[in-house]
């Protein structure tokens, strides 16, 4: 039988009481929270084949606010990065489980070190082309993108950029299927909060960076690991967005490091 026909739906109450929602499969050992990116929603999970790539392991994808079948919220300030921790939180308050692991894509993985940083349940947080160092967010270059993204051809705006940066096709897709003015507001979020740097959390926790080796800020991933007490693990690839057709393999090294793959 199919792993995906096992899919448990949940819901979860965020702190600010936004309703989130998500699926649940079963599996061994600690259970690995999926944390997907601003454009996405957990369709992504399935589609570039990270469900896969962990057979064994407990695995629980949950919507964003705003994203997939999660509550939408409107506004920038309702999208600040940490009502997205919360998001994180409620979800692992539903599961009541002692301990997991956090997978975030892209500033899934950035949310994912910030909640690090508050939750000790946290034991592990593997951050795909996301670094935890303070970023300089350029206002004016955010407002364009949130003010593109909100038009009518807003996911022509999404789906073109990422084709032409060589996105795998589940990446583009996903883009297909956002609220686009939920995702503008999201894009205006970061505006709130997003440009703090993580600090290293609670003693114990493993933190694990992902990128390219051809990632443009390459220096900024090994300064932030170094910083951190992070591992960095490097994928083949010339740019971050193309090292996402990587992420099923990164997954099936995931398990292994879980002791979750096929056969463990
Ligand atoms: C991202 C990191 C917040 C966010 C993880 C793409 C995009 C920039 C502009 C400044 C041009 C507006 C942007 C920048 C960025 C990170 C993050 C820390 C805090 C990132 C890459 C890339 C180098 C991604 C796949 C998914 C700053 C301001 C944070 C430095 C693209 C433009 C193409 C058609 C995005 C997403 C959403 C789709 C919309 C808002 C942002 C915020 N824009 N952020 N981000 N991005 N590849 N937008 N988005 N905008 O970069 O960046 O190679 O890794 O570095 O990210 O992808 S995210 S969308």
């Amino acid at each position: 039988m199919r792993r995906h026909d096992e899919l448990e739906r949940f819901e979860a109450t965020s702190r600010d009481g936004t309703l989130v929602r998500g699926v649940r499969r079963p599996g061994r050992g600690e259970p690995v929270v999926l944390i997907h990116g601003v454009a996405m929603d957990i369709g992504v999970w399935p589609e570039s084949g990270f469900f896969d790539a962990l057979p064994g392991a407990e695995l629980i994808a949950f919507d964003l606010r705003g994203r997939g079948a999660s509550e939408r919220v409107g506004t920038a300030e309702a999208h600040a990065v940490d009502r997205y921790v919360e998001d994180v939180q409620a979800v692992l308050d539903a599961f009541a489980h002692p301990s997991c692991s956090l997978f975030g894509l892209y500033f899934g993985g950035r949310v994912g070190l910030l909640t690090a940083e508050v939750d000790p349940r946290v034991s592990r947080v593997f951050s795909f082309c996301a670094h935890g160092e303070r970023v300089e967010i350029p206002v004016d270059a955010v407002e364009d993108e949130a003010a593109a993204i909100a038009g009518g051809r807003g996911h022509a705006y999404l789906t073109d950029h990422f084709t032409a940066a060589g996105a795998p096709r589940w990446m583009v897709s996903a883009c297909d299927r956002v609220d686009r003015a939920e995702v503008a507001a999201a894009t205006r979020g970061l505006l709130h909060g997003s440009d703090r740097g993580a600090r290293r959390g609670f003693a114990g926790q493993e933190l694990v960076l992902i990128t390219a080796n051809g990632d443009g800020e390459l220096d900024t991933f090994q300064a932030g690991a170094r910083r951190l007490g992070a591992q960095l693990w490097l994928v083949d690839d010339r740019t971050r967005v193309r090292a996402a057709a990587r992420v099923a393999e990164v997954g099936a090294r995931v398990a292994g490091l879980l002791g979750t793959g096929a056969g463990g």
